[in-house]
């Protein structure tokens, strides 16, 4: 069929076509096919709305899906090609930041995969996360663009019109098809303006934020530290979930509902608080078609559902009602009565909708008007019952829900890592690419010295394939023999990139006093920082000049090497994580809501270091503390030292000889002369005089937990059963378990 495409449009056979024109030929060869597997509404559909869906390349993960990419790879292996290379010609959409925006994309694949009837609502931001170089050690920001003339993107004869209070602007819409995996097509629904100007985009990311209808839909959340960063916010928000609550009602009044049972046509899942805006618009909507306002509130609360995926207070939107008042003045008296009924029923002042310093509480109203609220792992559901959201669960238990969070495995088992699903197929059969829970037949060989060896011989050459790939795009040279301890993720100080950066100084000092690790190591970071957040670029700078000092020092680099990959993004995650040894999920107990890479590398046969923080509890469980290295304080510990201001970092660092001498070394002379004595002393005050996510207090046992896993490293049968305990388990992180969970709980189409 392929032939035949190419053949129409270039007039070419497959050999003579280049990457290129195969690209866009299978594009148009897969959008075709997932067309002819949409299938009608069913009565009630998911409507899951969000302002982020990191969905990255999606030329195999649609090949797979559709069941056509053995075929595919076959076809064009015979004549001369290579389908990762007509790969690489794909750009990325990087229309997210981390984990939420790939928990989105994760969600629709199953969703779709299991036959289910729901779409994803977001924006067609023009340029996606911004690119990430590097110069001098420091991080600087350029565009991300994505779309080109022949995408994914399938235009549609449809717009809504969305009222700001100075000016109206008319939507347009774009679909990308959702394939399910040997199962139905749904649609990702991105909404855009056709007034957006990309050429107002000054030198890196910057440009003028005022000019609303020249900017909308151009970035993804766009630097919000300044008055007109979060007005273009609130914009963003308001017209997506306009547009979202113009076509819900429009679909469901098409399948037969008169809107006072909206809730059986619709489930709205709103993910996190930047689509709450939809709850006061459905009102708003329901009400100019003549409902009542009493029972719009009713019937909208019984359509919303919310999962909250963080307790970082900064993280929680609260929108000043002076900002909603230039932007979405209609929308204010709603939210009034909704906060007036509020305080009618509750007299708790903390649960209120408006705050004294007439702020609007996102949260607050997805919780009040909205009939579920679910957290994203069994422990951060547990500390919003009992802590951040405890006064909001003692009025309604009944709506709180635990969902951890889960992956599609069709994108980080069967595409990333080709070698292994094809050995696992031999091995226990193809159940478990629709059945994850299947991977426990692996135990059956758990003391099966072949299947063992050939699990590190598959890791092995997945190091070689990682090593190839860096070398040829980013010039970085590693060795495959050299254990990879690997970090990926949003830069975050509560993620503790710091802390792993002391470590990294810790064996630099002892591999100069002539202490040596039996096998190199490599430690490899991978993140972005937000351009705003100051201190997370000043730890991307110590990380990359101690990458300078150490891979430069001759008497270090044959047994220690750092690597920061640049721009990393879900296209570097997928050749990352199936190479990876170590997966480091260090963040401060309490703080990591869930996690997902943690769950990416434990499926691809990768030994987790981490603390008893979100879904590596999970993890801890089912593959048992023989299968895990577990170090730091709980998130008890860590809350109740919130609560009583009783950590004091610099109490650590006067007290700890070997702290003072990791800490002191980011300002010593030896990094200065590499990188910048602003940036370095910035951090260095920063981790002695305040270090909010607690890097000092379990640097410690850090360092002897990661000495203790890169001591086990070198007993291959002992680490290879480990791998096999790890892949074996992951059946549970499948996000098609996830959404059973979400479709039986809440959603019940
Ligand atoms: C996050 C949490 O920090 C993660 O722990 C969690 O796995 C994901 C998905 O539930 O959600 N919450 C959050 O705000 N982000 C997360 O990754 N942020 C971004 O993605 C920007």
């Amino acid at each position: 069929m392929l032939v035949e495409i190419l053949q129409k449009k270039y007039n070419k056979t497959l050999k003579e076509c280049s990457n290129e024109e195969i690209y866009f030929g299978l594009l148009d060869m897969t959008k075709d096919m997932a067309e002819k597997k949409y299938k009608k509404d069913t009565k009630k559909k998911i409507y899951y709305i969000s302002a982020e869906f990191l969905i990255g390349k999606l030329l195999s993960n649609n090949l797979i899906n559709l069941g056509i990419y053995d075929e595919i790879k076959e076809e064009l292996e015979q004549n001369g090609k290579s389908i990762a290379e007509v790969e690489n010609i794909e750009l990325e959409p990087s229309l997210g930041n981390g984990g939420l925006g790939r928990l989105a994309a994760c969600f629709l694949d199953s969703i779709a995969s299991l036959g289910l009837n729901g779409d994803g609502i977001g924006l067609n931001y023009h340029f996606g996360l911004f690119r990430q170089v590097f110069k001098d050690c420091l991080q600087k920001e350029t565009i991300n663009p994505w779309i080109t003339d022949e995408s994914w993107l399938i235009k549609r004869d449809k717009s809504y019109t969305v009222n700001f209070k100075d000016f109206t602007v008319k939507s347009k819409l774009y679909d990308i098809a959702v394939t399910g995996y040997d199962n139905r097509t749904n649609w990702l629904h991105l909404f855009d303006i056709e007034t957006v100007d990309e050429s107002i985009v000054k030198e890196g990311i910057s440009f003028e934020k005022a000019d609303i209808e020249k900017n909308l839909t151009l970035f993804l959340y766009p630097d919000d530290s300044d008055e007109k960063g979060e007005l273009l916010r609130i914009y963003q928000q308001y017209f997506m979930v306009s547009n979202a609550a113009q076509m819900i009602l429009e679909e469901c009044i098409l399948k037969g509902s008169n809107l006072h049972d909206l809730y059986e046509f619709a489930v709205i899942q709103i993910n996190d608080t930047h689509p709450t805006m939809v709850i006061p618009e459905l009102i708003r909507l329901l009400m100019e078609r003549g409902i009542e306002m009493d029972e719009a509130i009713d019937i909208v609360s019984k359509t919303c559902a919310y999962t909250n995926h963080t307790i970082l207070s900064e993280a929680l939107e609260k929108w000043p009602i002076k900002y909603l008042n230039k932007v979405v003045p209609h929308l204010l008296p709603i939210i009034e009565v909704l906060d007036k009924k509020v305080r009618e029923k509750f007299e708790d002042p903390t649960v209120t909708i408006i705050d004294e310093q007439e702020r609007v509480h996102m949260a607050h109203i997805d919780i009040h008007y909205g009939f579920s609220v679910n957290g994203v792992a069994a422990l951060h559901t547990e500390i919003l019952k009992q802590n951040e959201l405890n006064n909001f669960y003692k009025i309604y238990p009944e709506k709180f829900n635990n969902k951890t969070n889960g992956i599609t495995f069709r994108r980080w088992l069967m595409h990333c890592n080709y070698p292994l699903t094809a050995y696992l197929t031999d091995l226990i059969g193809d159940g478990f690419k629709k059945d994850a829970n299947q991977l426990e037949k692996l135990l059956d060989y758990k003391e099966d010295t072949n299947v063992l060896n050939t699990l590190l011989d598959i890791k092995y050459d997945n190091k070689k394939a990682l090593k190839e790939y860096l070398f040829k795009t980013q010039g970085i040279e590693i060795d495959e023999n050299s254990i990879f301890d690997i970090q990926i993720k949003r830069l975050h100080e509560y993620k503790r990139q710091q802390m792993n950066a002391l470590y990294i100084i810790h064996k630099y000092l002892e591999i100069k006093n002539g202490k040596k690790p039996a096998t190199p190591i490599t430690l490899i970071f991978g993140a972005k920082a937000a351009p705003a957040y100051i201190i997370a670029k000043d730890i991307i700078h110590l990380i990359l000049c101690l990458q300078e000092l150490i891979n430069s020092d001759k008497e270090v680099n044959p047994y220690l090497k750092v690597v920061m990959v640049e721009n990393y993004n879900v296209t570097l995650a997928e050749k990352l994580i199936p190479a990876c040894d170590i997966s480091e999920q260090i963040s401060l107990a309490s703080k990591e809501a869930s996690g997902t890479g943690n769950m990416k590398f434990m499926l691809n046969g990768a030994i987790t270091l981490g603390t008893m923080d979100g879904a590596n509890v999970e993890i801890a469980e089912l593959v048992g503390k023989d299968n895990i290295y577990i170090f730091g304080e709980s998130s008890e510990e860590v809350i109740s030292h919130y609560e009583n201001r009783d950590y004091v970092s610099k109490d650590y660092y006067n007290k700890d000889e070997e702290i003072r001498q990791m800490v002191d070394f980011i300002v010593s002379d030896t990094l200065m002369n590499i990188g910048k004595k602003e940036n370095l002393e910035r951090l260095f005050n920063e981790l002695i005089n305040k270090d909010w996510f607690m890097t000092l207090l379990d640097i410690k046992e850090y360092i002897q937990k990661k000495e203790e896993i890169i001591a086990d490293y070198e007993d291959r049968e002992k680490w290879s059963k480990m791998m096999l305990e790890n892949i074996s388990k992951a059946g549970f992180f499948s996000s098609d378990r996830t959404i059973l969970e979400y479709n039986q709980d809440i959603w019940n189409v």
